[in-house]
C-alpha cells in the first residue's frame, strides 16, 4: 500500500511555528493547530464505536470545523459532508444514503439537527459538545493510505437522487501537488477561502495549506467589501471564487487596486462571462479560469492568465498529474470537434459511495467520463461547451431539473414539470419551471411547496403554466425548448 505522511502531524513537525489558520483578528500556527486537533480527536475517540466509519459534518466556515475536519482525519474516520443551505428533506437523504452514524453540527443549526435526529434517530454534538466528552487516548496514524477514503461530497444527478462522491487521501493529496505544480509556490503565500468547506472548493484550499504549509484565511460568510480589503492589504496571494463573487466585489472596488502580493484570482465552479473577464483585465486582476467538480477534487484545467485573452473563453490545459480528451461516438474526437469530456488522473475519485451500476457506466479504461460537453483545440486547450444533463450553475451551486421536477410533481393537481436555467445577471443562470396542471394550482402556493422541500437556491424563480410541455418522438422532455413557452413578460 502507497503511504504518505499524516499530513497534520508532519506539517506541525516540519515547520511548527508558522502561521497555519487565520480567522478575523486570531491566528493558529501549525503546532497550535495539531495540539487543538489531537484534544478533539481525543475527546471524539470516546464515542466512536468500532462500527462507526463515518461522520457527517453540518457546519459553517469557522476554526471548529477545521478542528473537527483534522480531527476526523487523524481518526480515520470518513467525512460526509452537509451543505448548509439545504432543507432538512435533503439533508435526510444524505444522511440516510451515506450509513452515516454521528452527526457534528454548529449551534447555527441546531433545529435542522434536532429533525434529522427526529427522523434518522442519529446522535447530534456541537463542537462544544465534543469538548466536554472526556478525553480517551488514541493511537495516532503515522500513516495516511493513499487510497482509504477521507471524504464524501454530494452532488446531485440526473435522476434527481444525489450520489456520494468518494474521496481519497490520494485525491485530496494529488489535487494539492497538481494544483502547486500549476501556480506555482511562493514563500509569501496565504490562500483566501470565503467558499464553504463543505464543497471541495473550500476543503482543497485546508488540505493545500496543511501540505504546502501556508495560512488559510478562512472567512465565515463571503463579503466582497471585506474580501476586497485583504486583497489590497497584501496578505493574500491567492483567492478561490465563482463569478458571482468575483462580479460583487468588481462592483465594490472603485478605483481601488489589489496588492501587488496577490497574484492568483482561480475562477471556477461554472462558465467566465466575457464581461467578468474583460474588466478583471483592464484592473490587472490575475484571473486563472479553473475547470473542476466535485469528482475531481477540485482543478484538473487551468487557464494561465498569459494565455487568458488569446484563449479567451479556454478552461485551459490539464494539471500536471492529470489528463483529459474527448470522445466522440466512441471515438477520440479530433482537435476543436465536440464531445464528452473524459477525465484521467491521480485526483479523480474512484466513484459514487454504493452505487455500482452508475460507476461501471461513468468510467471506460480507466476514464471517468465527465457528462460536460467540450472540445480541445489544436494547441490542447479544453473549451467547455456545455454542461452534463441539463445541470443548471446557479452562483456557483448546482441544480439538476429533474429533482425540482419530481418535487413539482409530487404536488396536487401537477400533472407534468419541465425546468430549465434561464440567464441571470446575478447568479449566471436560474431556474424557471414549467407545468401543466389539470386544475388551476397558483404559484405562490407551489412556490411554498417547494420552499419546504428544496434549497433557497434550487426553488423556481418563475413558475409558468402551460398546455403542454415540448418532447420529441420518444415522449421525452426536451428541455433546451422550455424558454420557447416564455412570453413577454414572464423574464
Ligand atoms: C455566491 C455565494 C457566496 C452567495 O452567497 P451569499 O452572498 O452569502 O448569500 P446569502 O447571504 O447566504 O443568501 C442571500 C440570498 O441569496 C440566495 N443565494 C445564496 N447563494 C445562492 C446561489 N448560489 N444561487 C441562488 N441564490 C443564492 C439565498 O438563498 C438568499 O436568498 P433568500 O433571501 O431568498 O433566501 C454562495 O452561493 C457561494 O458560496 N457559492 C459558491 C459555492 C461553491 O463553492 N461552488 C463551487 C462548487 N464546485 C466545486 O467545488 C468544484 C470546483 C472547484 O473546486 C473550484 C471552484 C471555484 C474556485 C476554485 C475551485 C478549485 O478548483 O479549487
Ligand atoms: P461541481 O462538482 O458542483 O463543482 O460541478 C462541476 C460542474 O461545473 C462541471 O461538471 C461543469 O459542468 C461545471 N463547470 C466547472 N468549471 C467550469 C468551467 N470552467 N466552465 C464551464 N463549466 C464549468
Ligand atoms: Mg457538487
Ligand atoms: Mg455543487
Ligand atoms: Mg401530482
Amino acid at each position: 500500500v502507497e503511504l504518505i505522511p499524516n499530513w497534520l502531524q508532519q506539517r506541525a513537525f516540519l515547520t511548527p511555528q508558522r502561521i497555519g489558520l487565520v480567522f478575523n483578528e486570531q491566528t493558529w500556527t501549525f503546532h497550535d493547530m495539531l495540539e487543538i486537533v489531537n484534544d478533539y480527536s481525543s475527546r471524539l475517540h470516546s464515542i466512536i464505536t468500532s462500527t462507526d466509519t463515518k461522520v457527517a459534518v453540518l457546519m459553517k466556515n469557522h476554526p471548529d470545523t477545521v478542528w473537527v475536519l483534522h480531527a476526523l482525519q487523524q481518526l480515520g474516520i470518513e467525512i460526509v459532508f452537509l451543505n448548509n443551505r439545504l432543507t432538512v428533506a435533503e439533508l435526510h437523504y444524505q444522511v440516510k444514503d451515506s450509513k452515516a452514524t454521528i452527526l457534528l453540527y454548529d449551534c447555527d443549526f441546531r433545529q435542522t439537527a434536532e429533525e434529522l435526529h427526529r427522523f434518522t434517530n442519529i446522535p447530534f454534538y456541537t463542537s462544544e459538545d465534543i469538548l466536554g466528552m472526556k478525553s480517551t487516548t488514541f493511537q495516532i496514524r503515522e500513516n495516511f493510505i493513499l487510497h482509504d477514503v477521507c471524504s464524501i461530497m454530494y452532488t446531485s444527478g440526473t435522476t434527481g437522487k444525489p450520489k456520494g462522491v468518494i474521496q481519497t487521501y490520494g485525491n485530496h493529496w494529488w489535487s494539492a501537488i497538481g494544483s502547486s505544480l500549476n501556480l506555482g509556490l511562493h514563500s509569501n503565500d496565504a490562500w483566501l477561502c470565503s467558499l464553504p468547506l463543505y464543497h471541495i472548493s473550500g476543503f482543497s484550499i485546508l488540505m493545500r495549506s496543511v501540505i504546502y504549509g501556508i495560512p488559510v484565511y478562512l472567512m465565515e460568510k463571503f463579503n466582497p467589501v471585506i474580501a476586497n480589503n485583504m486583497l489590497i492589504s497584501g496578505n493574500i496571494t491567492i483567492m478561490s471564487s465563482v463569478s458571482n463573487m468575483l462580479s460583487r466585489m468588481l462592483n465594490e472596488l472603485g478605483d481601488n487596486v489589489y496588492h501587488e502580493n496577490f497574484r492568483c484570482m482561480l475562477l471556477g465552479g461554472g462558465p467566465a462571462p466575457y464581461p467578468i473577464l474583460q474588466k478583471c483585465k483592464e484592473k490587472g486582476i490575475p484571473v486563472f479560469q479553473t475547470y473542476g467538480m466535485t469528482e475531481s477534487c477540485s482543478q484538473i484545467v487551468t487557464l494561465a492568465p498569459e494565455d487568458s485573452m488569446e484563449k479567451l473563453g479556454s478552461a485551459g490545459k490539464p494539471l500536471f498529474p492529470a489528463q483529459i480528451k474527448i470522445m466522440n461516438n466512441g471515438e477520440i474526437a479530433a482537435p476543436f470537434e465536440a464531445g464528452e469530456i473524459m477525465l484521467k488522473g491521480p485526483n479523480v475519485t474512484q466513484g459514487y459511495f454504493n452505487l455500482p451500476d452508475v460507476n461501471e457506466k461513468a468510467f471506460q479504461h480507466g476514464w471517468f467520463s465527465s457528462g460536460d460537453v467540450g472540445y480541445i483545440d489544436d494547441e490542447g486547450f479544453l473549451y467547455v461547451l456545455d454542461r452534463r444533463s441539463d445541470l443548471i450553475i446557479s452562483g456557483g451551486e448546482n441544480i439538476y431539473p429533474a429533482e425540482i421536477e419530481a418535487t413539482l410533481m409530487e404536488y396536487d393537481g401537477v400533472l407534468e414539470a419541465g425546468v430549465t436555467g434561464i440567464e441571470d445577471s446575478e447568479w449566471g443562470q436560474v431556474p424557471y419551471a414549467f407545468i401543466v396542471a389539470d386544475k388551476q394550482v397558483t404559484s405562490s402556493e407551489l412556490i411554498q411547496f417547494c420552499q419546504e422541500r428544496l434549497a433557497s437556491y434550487k426553488v423556481p424563480k418563475k413558475i409558468i403554466q402551460v398546455e403542454e410541455l415540448p418532447r420529441n418522438g420518444a415522449n421525452k422532455l426536451q428541455r433546451r425548448k422550455l424558454p420557447q413557452l416564455l412570453v413577454d413578460g414572464d423574464i
